[in-house]
């Protein structure tokens, strides 16, 4: 292209060729066989930047014979420009290469099975619930299950807590838009299986219900709006409140183990008379006292009473007969303390990260 130009001055002829050694195919092989997207955005600068052959050159051609600058500038650009794409292609190629690596990386296997074996684990609350149902039924109790969605009546009233009740405050209720307003809900406590329970079955009963519940609060560390939570209920002649810190103290010991105990304090429920909050020896110091159970030695676990005879009224059930217990706690709660998890949201956020230490 020089020839056809005419050029045959020596600086031009030098500057020529300096062009094509700073910028022609020795660097072009320079900007293929860049392995990575630093060494290329180096060499990119190197190459074409402020302080770049490419640069110096531009300042050169000022010096030659106006007849050659232009076609001289020309080949520059020329040259430039297809660096410049090679660059670009280049720089794509290795962005590609970055990308796929990160997804190989974040790869999920998702699949349930392979070559017959099962993949995944249950999660930490199902098999707390398992491993609370498995000490129930050791101790002689039945497992009972019931719907999420209850009536007011089954969730409330027949649980002496009527609509105008100090004590609704107590739970703070998801209301569903059907039928009378504030009729239907997600039940706030698995007591409604319970109600349920005691109108189809007569005593003696021996049951625990587990499941999820739901209240309209803000989740904390301690707390989510979507929780689970066991609760047993015992109805026979004779039952008295020594059987239920019994039946207390031997779960206690059974499921935390034998260094761990629990102890009674009074409390107030609608549905229990007299009632108990139960406390159980702190898992985390054992009852040494630490910043977990505020120096006490203690954690309350979950609540407990004598069934109100109102209750017994509403489910027809003979409060001259028969007498009986009733408890609760929360599952999440329960495994909160035996693994030593400081937040309580985390069992809910579906992190692979938690999920695959099961
Ligand atoms: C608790 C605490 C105390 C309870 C009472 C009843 C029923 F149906 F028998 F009246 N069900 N659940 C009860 C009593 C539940 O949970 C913290």
């Amino acid at each position: 292209m020089i020839e056809a130009a005419g050029l045959d001055s020596k600086d031009g002829l030098a500057y020529d060729q300096a062009v094509r050694e700073a910028l022609g195919e020795k660097a072009e092989q320079e900007v293929s066989s860049c392995e990575t997207l630093e060494a290329l955005r180096q060499l990119e600068g190197a190459l074409l930047g402020k302080r770049s052959r490419l640069a110096q050159l531009h300042q050169q051609l000022g010096s030659l014979d106006p007849s050659e600058r232009k076609v001289l500038g020309r080949l520059l650009n020329e040259r430039k420009a297809r660096l410049k794409s090679l660059i670009d292609t280049r720089r794509a190629e290795l962005d590609r290469a970055d990308e796929q690596a990160r997804l190989a990386a974040e790869r999920m296997d998702l699949t349930e099975v392979i070559a017959g074996r099962r993949r995944g684990t249950l999660h930490l609350v199902s098999r707390t619930q398992s491993e609370l149902e498995d000490t129930f039924v050791g101790m002689g109790f039945t497992v009972a299950e019931g719907p999420e969605v209850e009536t007011d009546w089954n969730n409330f009233e027949a649980l002496n807590i009527p609509p105008d009740h100090p004590a609704r405050g107590m739970w703070d209720t998801f209301y569903l838009d059907v039928g009378k307003p504030e009729s239907v809900l997600m039940r706030t406590h698995t007591s409604p299986v319970q109600v349920r329970l005691m109108q189809s079955h007569q005593p003696p009963i021996y049951s625990v219900m587990p499941g999820r519940c739901y209240r309209r609060d803000t989740p904390d560390a301690r707390h989510l709006s979507i929780f689970h939570q066991i609760e047993g209920l015992v109805v026979d002649t004779g039952i008295s409140f020594s059987d239920l810190a019994g039946t207390i103290e031997a779960f206690t010991t059974t499921y935390f183990g034998p260094s761990i105990h629990s102890r009674l304090r009074p409390a107030y429920f609608p549905f229990t008379e007299p009632s108990a909050e139960f406390e159980i020896t702190c898992t985390i110091c054992e009852g040494q006292g630490c910043r977990t159970c505020s120096q006490t030695g203690w954690i309350e676990l979950g609540g407990c009473g004598m069934v109100d005879p109102e209750v017994f009224a509403s489910v027809g059930i003979d409060s001259e007969i028969w007498t009986g217990f009733a408890f609760g706690f929360g599952i999440d709660r329960c495994a909160q303390m035996r693994q030593g998890i400081a937040d309580l949201r985390i069992l809910m956020e579906n992190d692979i990260r938690f999920l695959e230490q099961a």
